[in-house]
């Protein structure tokens, strides 16, 4: 079992994946809103694995004898001055949830909660991934800032992304 101070924080980061989530839907529907189909789906499949992340840490709750508490959604920001300031935000967005999963780590160390520690380090090398996309991509809408080009190819190349269930 994890103690209830594992699961007040384990519920916390619960929430915090939904609001990933939430908050990749919210430049879905910006995306949308300006004609870049692309962006948007891959956005969308942004969102869902977010979604994905918050259920794998709901099937843990359970699984550890612990009881999943939902809480309020903070709403997102729902505007962006173009595709370098959304992708700006998804780098700082993920760099922060970088330090939640890190604090986890360390407040599972803490209450020598190992079997948690282990299950963090799925969302610890997830992470090492979720920086390295964001990073890719703020690099490419750089690269296309001004040209028209290259933003329709780059929308083209985000329109082939599809959701992939987490492997176990
Ligand atoms: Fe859940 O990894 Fe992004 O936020």
């Amino acid at each position: 079992m994890v103690n209830e101070v594992m699961e007040k924080a384990l519920n916390k980061q619960l929430n915090a994946e939904l609001y990933s989530g939430y908050l990749y839907l919210s430049m879905a529907a910006y995306f949308e809103d300006n004609d870049l189909a692309g962006f948007a789906n891959y956005m969308r499949v942004q969102a869902h694995e977010e979604q994905d992340h918050a259920m794998k840490f709901y099937d843990y709750i359970i699984r550890r004898g612990a009881k999943v508490t939902l809480t309020e959604i903070e709403a997102p920001q729902t505007e962006w001055k173009g595709v370098i300031p959304a992708f700006e935000h998804v780098l700082e967005h993920e760099k922060m949830v970088t330090g939640l999963i890190d604090d986890l780590v360390d407040l599972a160390i803490e209450q020598k909660d190992h079997a948690t520690n282990n299950f963090l380090q799925w969302y610890v090398e997830e992470q090492v991934e979720e920086e390295e996309n964001a990073m890719e991509n703020l690099a490419k809408v750089k690269l296309a800032d001004g040209n028209p080009q290259i933003l329709y190819k780059i929308n083209e190349e985000l329109s082939a992304r599809e959701h992939h269930p987490i492997d176990e």
